[in-house]
């Protein structure tokens, strides 16, 4: 018999001799852990990611449609062409969503889809009718629809005409765009999300060149001048939408950061503060400026920065100055951070970007992302932010995307936020997740290398922690993701889904994890046993 199944039928046999341990009994008890009322769980996807159907019914081109078909940018030339082909899917899938318990999911609109060139004059309405049907067939299952405006599928159009978002012009389309989206599917859609993830943006599509538009030509402004704009973009379609909409629709709309915690290396006041450097850099980038109070950005990024950090205008600072009705948050790993050290930028950067381009992720192919690195002492982000990342010095497993499995990290970001910020509406969890190594189906099934379940459980955990010891003002959670998809530069070979999904037959089966998840949605509450 192979090991695997040798492994599950020995487990099937002590599992029927073993009795399960009485509550108070001599047996460990289980802890219930009980989350707030009214808690939102649910799932996360992205257009990009899952749909598919790239250039049909009159979808145009997205930047990432254009980065993903040039080849050496994704490992093993993967693309979103079909992924999931959730496009001609759709109700199936929000069925076996609903069967899963889901009461939330959040989704995101493709621009090019909908407005082919990027300009609101030139309507598909294929593209339309498409989320108009998705979002119907969420609410018939019961499942309350949380929508981001940008996932990263900027049209190509605006790239070509005017850099995107490297042009002031990109604030207005993207504002004209949202606009559009508000009167489309706003009387049924009550949560917006403007940006998925500034940070992945814009430091690994202008600074790193891994992300579309694939950028790394000028690290040192484009970083900066990227950044500038989508927030400007985010305030004034916030700014329409609480004009316009927000009374009669009666929704909410903010934006989602992504962040990991860094902790210092070591307890030394240089490594200390690189941390904090590094929380600068990374989160407190894109949260100062709209819950810090001023409309600025923070004053280390303006010291190491100076002038190619662009300034708010009087105006756009009371505009961005509280621009979110609640604060959207992925959350992935931890990190460690040092004082800088004498190390080439190749070194500084974190290994599972390191490995992606030295090839060891993609078979042998060297990806082109190489490329920033050709001088890694001209002005850029990362020198500006002059620290030496490390792993999590505690960390001990690490998900198949390399990073560390490190909950209390969760638990201390969530403290860091809250008492800096004091977000109005609280912090809801966008993402959060893993990739996992359900490769075959017999691998999956056997639940023996999935670290999954315990991965969330730990998460969970300290997220129940930071709530109800700590007293953060946490208010949802979205798994990321509903299924396996396209994960960016690395293509199809990282599987984050609660549901696998077979890329030759497109068949759609439940991990293990997804009917545990169900059963704390269910309850709202976490069992640990
Ligand atoms: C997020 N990093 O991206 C995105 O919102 C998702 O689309 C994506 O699939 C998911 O997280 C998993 O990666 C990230 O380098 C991409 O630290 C890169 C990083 C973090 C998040």
């Amino acid at each position: 018999m192979p090991k695997q199944k040798r492994v599950a039928a020995k487990n099937k046999a002590s599992a029927k001799k073993t009795k399960p341990p009485k509550l108070g009994g001599a047996g460990k008890a289980s802890q219930k852990l009980t989350f707030p009322k009214d808690f939102k769980w649910g799932c996360a996807t992205a257009s990009y990611q899952i749909e598919g159907a790239w250039d049909l019914d009159g979808k145009g081109p997205s930047i990432w449609d254009t980065f993903a078909h040039t080849p050496g940018n994704v490992v093993d030339g993967d693309n979103g062409d079909v992924v999931c082909d959730h496009y001609h899917r759709m109700v199936d899938d929000v069925k076996l969503m609903a069967d899963l318990g889901m009461k939330n999911y959040r989704f995101s609109l493709s621009w090019p889809r909908m407005f082919p060139t990027g300009d609101v004059k030139n309507v598909n309405k294929k593209g339309v009718d498409f989320y108009d049907r998705l979002i119907d067939e969420l609410l018939k299952n019961g499942i309350e629809p949380l929508a981001t405006l940008y996932h990263w599928d900027l049209p190509q159009a605006l790239q070509d005409k005017y850099g995107g978002m490297l042009s002031k012009e990109f604030v207005k389309d993207f504002t004209n765009y949202s606009e559009k989206c508000f009167e489309f599917f706003g009387d049924r859609v009550k949560r917006w999300i403007t940006f998925n993830e500034p940070s992945c943006i814009c430091v690994l599509g202008f600074g790193l060149g891994m992300h579309a538009p694939g950028r790394a030509n000028n690290p040192g402004t484009e970083v900066y001048l990227s950044s500038h704009h989508l927030l400007l973009a985010h305030a004034y379609s916030v700014d329409k939408y609480r004009k316009k909409f927000q009374k009669k629709q009666k929704g909410v709309i903010g934006i989602t950061l992504n962040a990991e915690w860094w902790e210092p290396v070591s307890t030394h006041a240089d490594d200390i503060n690189a941390s904090l450097r590094a929380m600068n850099f990374t989160l407190d980038f894109y949260a100062e400026p709209i819950w810090g109070g001023k409309g600025e950005y923070p004053k280390t990024m303006r010291d190491a920065a100076g002038s190619r950090l662009p300034a708010f205008s009087e105006k756009e600072k009371k505009l961005i100055d509280g621009s979110s009705d609640f604060f959207g948050l992925n959350h992935y790993s931890t990190r460690a951070a040092g004082r800088p050290s004498a190390t080439t930028a190749l070194q500084c950067l974190p290994r599972e970007i390191r490995s992606l381009w030295s090839g060891m992720g993609s078979a042998g192919k060297f990806l082109n992302a190489i490329k920033p690195m050709v001088n890694p002492f001209a002005a850029s982000y990362f020198k500006d932010m002059d620290i030496s990342p490390y792993p999590d010095p505690a960390g001990t497993e690490y998900t198949t995307m390399r990073w560390a499995i490190a909950p209390r990290g969760f638990r201390s970001l969530l403290n860091y936020i809250h008492n800096k910020y004091h977000p109005v509406g609280g912090i809801i969890i966008t993402e959060n997740g893993l990739a996992s190594q359900e490769d075959t189906k017999e691998v999956m099934e056997a639940d023996k290398v999935s670290t999954r379940i315990p991965f969330f459980k730990g998460y969970l955990k300290e997220m129940h922690n930071a709530i109800n010891v700590d007293g953060c003002d946490v208010r949802g959670y979205y798994a990321w993701s509903f299924m396996d998809n396209f994960e960016w530069s690395f293509g199809n070979s990282k599987r984050f889904g609660l549901v696998r999904v077979d890329y030759e037959t497109l068949e759609r089966t439940p991990k293990p994890v997804a009917h545990w998840y169900k059963g704390v949605m269910d309850d709202n509450t976490l069992v640990i046993d």
